[in-house]
């Protein structure tokens, strides 16, 4: 069955993870297993690419990207509806290698394709959007533009729970804004990569363009370290941790390059006395224990009104145990397994640490005693200052913290380092007003009466503070990918100055 699957999306035969416009024979990196977390085995043999491999990838990506640049973005974003057929055709198929690479369950698996799909159709739309402005000029017969040129070769760096979806965020926008890209998935789940890979370089050859989309499995240190430092990226793209983040920013600001972060979360959700009680957990389920809380969007931090604390303390402990864990290929499972040992090995680290600082475990946390990296989740009464409480675990650890007023609850939301994700449930107009403003919720996503996480791609996605400030997929995300030139142009015989400089020889 396995092997059928990986038949049917061409994976028999590469097991390179290397690919400028054709497929690197030999790459010069290291040997990786792809693992199926839920049972630790190993899938298949990568070869990731070497320093040397990249640097014979980024050659082609850049002159990919002169030819690219020249094709009208309307053309492009042809290409890329290609790309989203492609992805409807094999919509099962992909999905099912992320649920068995991942650990996610089949519904988030094939929900990832359906995102690549989503942001394909979006990115076609824009390709004949990219506008820019006309401006009023004070100086007479002279007007002003702006317009959004081509950027150059885009690195895209993803991470293991969104593996391919994070990608198509990146990738369908940097080429419909003319860009070829570079993308370093991560070694946790390299498989999925190559399928995108070979996917995309099938309507590649078919439109000519090949070398737009390239693909370097590689460790940080070295494919990482090399990409980052590159003068000839102008953008890094990349999501991960917030120690990630700030090693990316620093090298890339270095260089004057541009980069796009979206790094960690540690969300929150604010339960009132008017929240529809039914609703709030029925988000807080999925937020808190969907992707077995590995989505940079899980909410970590419960702040409840200190009149129902006890009732959703109750609540969800029930909700909790009765919870489907299990093979995330099995019908009726809910979650799934950790992506790796360590993670198991960090999760019991982080409940042992919130127990030292005064928190109590009322219910969970313990490993599954079963092959691969399952774990029951972890519902914890915490208090807001605790140390533990201001990281993110990635795993499902739910921190339950009473507040009584909003200003109050507010301020703890606000008071973590990252600001990705945020929600208040609540009927009160003014309560959900107040959420919303200025003195609201601090965080590049603000939700009402729905989750933290499961994000449209319509909106623009990424967070302030630790978690970078970048913006990813829809809305005006776009305009990272380009670059923006002013332009003035004086059809006159004079030569005005600005200001009204005077400057007369
Ligand atoms: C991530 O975990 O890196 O909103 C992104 C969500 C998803 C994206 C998560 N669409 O939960």
């Amino acid at each position: 069955m396995f092997d059928d699957l990986l038949g049917r999306l061409g994976l028999e035969s590469v097991n390179s993870g290397a690919c400028h416009s054709s497929w690197i024979d030999h790459p010069g990196g290291e040997t990786i297993s792809s693992r199926n977390p839920a049972t630790g085995e190993s899938l298949a043999q990568v070869i990731m690419a070497s320093t040397d491999d990249y640097q014979q990838i980024t050659e082609r990506s850049c002159d990919a990207f002169l030819k690219w640049r020249q094709v009208p973005a309307p053309k492009r974003g042809e290409v890329v509806r290609q790309i989203g057929v492609a992805l409807r055709e094999r919509k099962r198929d992909l999905g099912l290698l992320v649920t068995l690479e991942t650990g996610k369950i089949r519904s988030e698996g094939e929900g990832e394709v359906q995102e690549m799909i989503d942001m394909c159709d979006f990115a076609v739309g824009l390709s004949r959007q990219l506008h820019g402005l006309t401006i009023a000029s004070e100086r007479p017969l002279h007007r002003m533009m702006e317009q959004w040129h081509p950027l150059g070769p885009v690195g895209i760096i993803t991470a293991f729970n969104f593996p391919v979806a994070v990608w198509s965020w990146n990738a369908a926008l940097a080429a419909v804004c003319g860009n070829s890209m570079i993308w370093k998935p991560s070694p946790e789940t390299p498989l999925t990569a190559i399928a995108v890979q070979k996917i995309v370089n099938e309507v590649a050859a078919a439109n000519d363009c090949e070398g737009v989309f390239s693909l370097a499995i590689g460790e940080a240190h070295d494919v990482g370290e090399s990409m980052i430092r590159d003068t000839r990226l102008p953008l890094i793209s990349a999501t991960g941790s917030c120690r990630m983040g700030e090693r990316v920013a620093e090298v890339v600001a270095r260089r004057m390059g541009r980069s796009l972060l979206e790094l960690g979360g540690n969300n929150a959700i604010i339960v009132t006395p008017t929240a529809d009680l039914e609703l709030a957990l029925r988000g807080i389920l999925f937020a808190a224990v969907g992707t077995a809380g590995q989505r940079c969007t899980t909410v970590r931090r419960l702040i409840v009104h200190e009149s129902l604390i006890e009732t959703v303390i109750e609540r969800l402990k029930r909700s909790f145990a009765s919870l489907r864990i299990g093979d995330p290929w099995d019908d009726g499972v809910l979650m799934g397994p950790l992506i790796n040992e360590r993670a198991v090995e960090t999760m019991q680290q982080a409940l042992k640490a919130a127990e030292e600082q005064g928190g109590k475990i009322l219910y969970g946390g313990k490993r599954l005693p079963r092959p691969g990296y399952f774990v029951e989740p972890a519902l914890v009464r915490a208090e807001p200052g605790m140390p533990i409480v201001g990281e993110e675990t990635f795993a499902p650890i739910l921190y339950v913290m009473s507040y009584a007023t909003l200003d109050e609850a507010i301020r703890i939301q606000n008071g973590v380092a990252q600001g990705l994700t945020s929600a208040i449930f609540t009927n009160d107009l003014r309560e959900s007003e107040h959420f919303l403003s200025a003195d609201g919720s601090d965080c590049g996503i603000a939700n009402v009466n729905i989750g933290t996480s499961g994000a449209e791609i319509g909106g623009a996605f990424g967070g302030e503070k630790a978690t970078g400030g970048g913006r990813e997929a829809g809305s005006d995300a776009w305009k990272t990918y380009m670059r923006r030139q002013t332009c003035t142009i004086n059809r006159s015989a004079d030569l005005p100055l600005a200001q009204g400089v005077k400057f007369d020889t």
